[in-house]
C-alpha cells in the first residue's frame, strides 16, 4: 500500500485539486478527514502549527501546499506529467492567476450565495484566519453579488482559451494549470446552492471541466487520524535530498521559522532540513510524535531566523 495520506475535507476546493492530482498519477492514497475550522488537533502536531487544507503525509514528512505536493507526487511518479515540458512556465503563471485572482472572488461569490448555508462557526473561523472582522449575514451577501461580476470575465477568459477546440488550457494533455483552474470552477458546485449556471454560456468549458473531472481521483480508502499520527510517530523522517541554499538563505541545521505569506499569524519553527530555491523544510521535535519534516514551497511563504 501507498505511504500517502491527504489531510482534506471534502469540500476544500484545494483539496479537490489533490485528490485529482493522485487520480491523475494513478496513484492509491488514504485520506484522513480533517476539520474545516481550527482548531486541527490530529493535524497541528504533524504540522507544527500550518492549518491549511490539504496536508500530504508519508510517515514523518508532511508536505504543506497542493504547490508543493504537485512537485512531490511529479517527484515520485513522473509520469503522467503535471509539468510538460514545453508549457511548464506559461503553466505555473496560470496556476498564480488561478489560485489567487481567480480564486479570491470565487470563494467570495459562492460564499455569499450561500451566506445562510454555510458550515456553522466557517464565517468566523475564515475572518479570524485573514484578520479581518466578523461580516454580518448581510454582509457575505452583498459580497456575493459583488465578486459574482469579478467572477464572470475571468471565466470568459477561460473560455475563450478553450474556443479553438483543445482539450485542455495549454494544449492536448493536461499540465498543472488544468488543475489549478479547474478547482476553482469546481468551487461553483462547492456549496448548497449550484452556481454554475455560470459556465451555461461556454459548453466548451463545460466539455473541459468535466473531462478533468472525469481524471478522478485515484484509489482512496479513508483512515482515522490515530492511524495516521501513529505511522508519523514509528517513523523519522526521510534522509532528504542535498540542499542548495542561496545568498542569505538559511543553512541545513540552522533554526528557523516558516509562515505562509498571506495573513497566517502564526510561525513553525525548526532546524532547516532542506532548502533549495523551490522548497525549505523544518525538521520539528513534537511531544507526542518526535521528529517531523515540515516541507513548505518558497513561493507564498516567508521564514525568519528563529528567535
Ligand atoms: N496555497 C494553499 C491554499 C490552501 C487553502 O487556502 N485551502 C483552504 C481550503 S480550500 C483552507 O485552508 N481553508 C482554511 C482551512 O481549511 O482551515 C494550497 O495550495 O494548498
Amino acid at each position: 500500500m501507498s505511504g500517502l495520506i491527504l489531510h482534506h475535507y471534502d469540500f476544500s476546493n484545494f483539496a479537490e485539486k489533490a485528490r485529482l492530482m493522485l487520480g491523475f498519477k494513478g496513484l492509491a492514497w488514504r485520506g484522513v478527514e480533517i476539520p474545516p475550522i481550527a482548531p486541527k488537533p490530529d493535524l497541528t502536531p504533524l504540522t507544527g502549527g500550518y492549518r491549511r487544507t490539504p496536508v500530504l503525509q508519508d510517515g514523518a514528512d508532511v508536505w504543506c501546499d497542493t504547490n508543493l505536493i504537485a512537485r512531490e507526487l511529479e517527484r515520485r511518479m513522473p509520469l503522467p506529467s503535471l509539468f510538460p515540458a514545453a508549457t511548464a512556465g506559461a503553466a505555473e503563471i496560470i496556476v498564480r492567476w488561478a489560485e489567487q485572482q481567480f480564486m479570491r472572488p470565487m470563494a467570495l461569490f459562492v460564499s455569499g450565495i450561500n451566506a445562510d448555508h454555510m458550515p456553522a462557526g466557517l464565517h468566523e473561523d475564515r475572518a479570524r484566519l485573514h484578520g479581518l472582522p466578523v461580516p454580518s449575514v448581510e454582509a457575505v451577501r452583498a459580497a456575493g453579488a459583488r465578486n459574482r461580476l469579478l467572477v464572470r470575465p475571468q471565466l470568459a477568459w477561460l473560455a475563450d482559451t478553450l474556443k479553438d477546440g483543445r482539450a485542455y488550457l495549454l494544449g492536448d494533455v493536461p499540465c498543472i494549470a488544468d488543475f489549478a483552474a479547474y478547482h476553482v470552477v469546481w468551487f461553483l458546485r462547492g456549496r448548497k446552492i449550484d452556481c454554475s449556471a455560470e459556465i451555461e454560456p461556454y459548453p466548451k468549458l463545460i466539455a473541459w471541466r468535466d473531462r478533468m473531472a472525469a481524471i478522478g481521483h485515484g484509489k482512496r480508502t479513508d483512515i482515522s487520524a490515530d492511524v495516521a499520527l501513529g505511522e508519523a510517530r514509528d517513523t523519522t523522517p526521510t534522509k532528504p535530498r542535498p540542499s542548495s541554499p542561496q545568498d542569505g538563505d538559511p543553512r541545513p541545521g540552522e533554526r528557523a521559522s516558516v509562515r505562509a505569506a498571506d495573513n497566517a499569524r502564526d510561525w513553525i519553527e525548526g532546524e532547516v532540513w532542506f532548502i533549495d530555491a523551490d522548497e525549505i523544510s523544518l525538521r520539528r521535535t513534537d511531544a507526542v510524535l518526535g521528529e517531523v519534516a515540515v516541507h513548505f514551497p518558497r513561493l507564498g511563504y516567508d521564514w525568519r531566523k528563529a528567535r
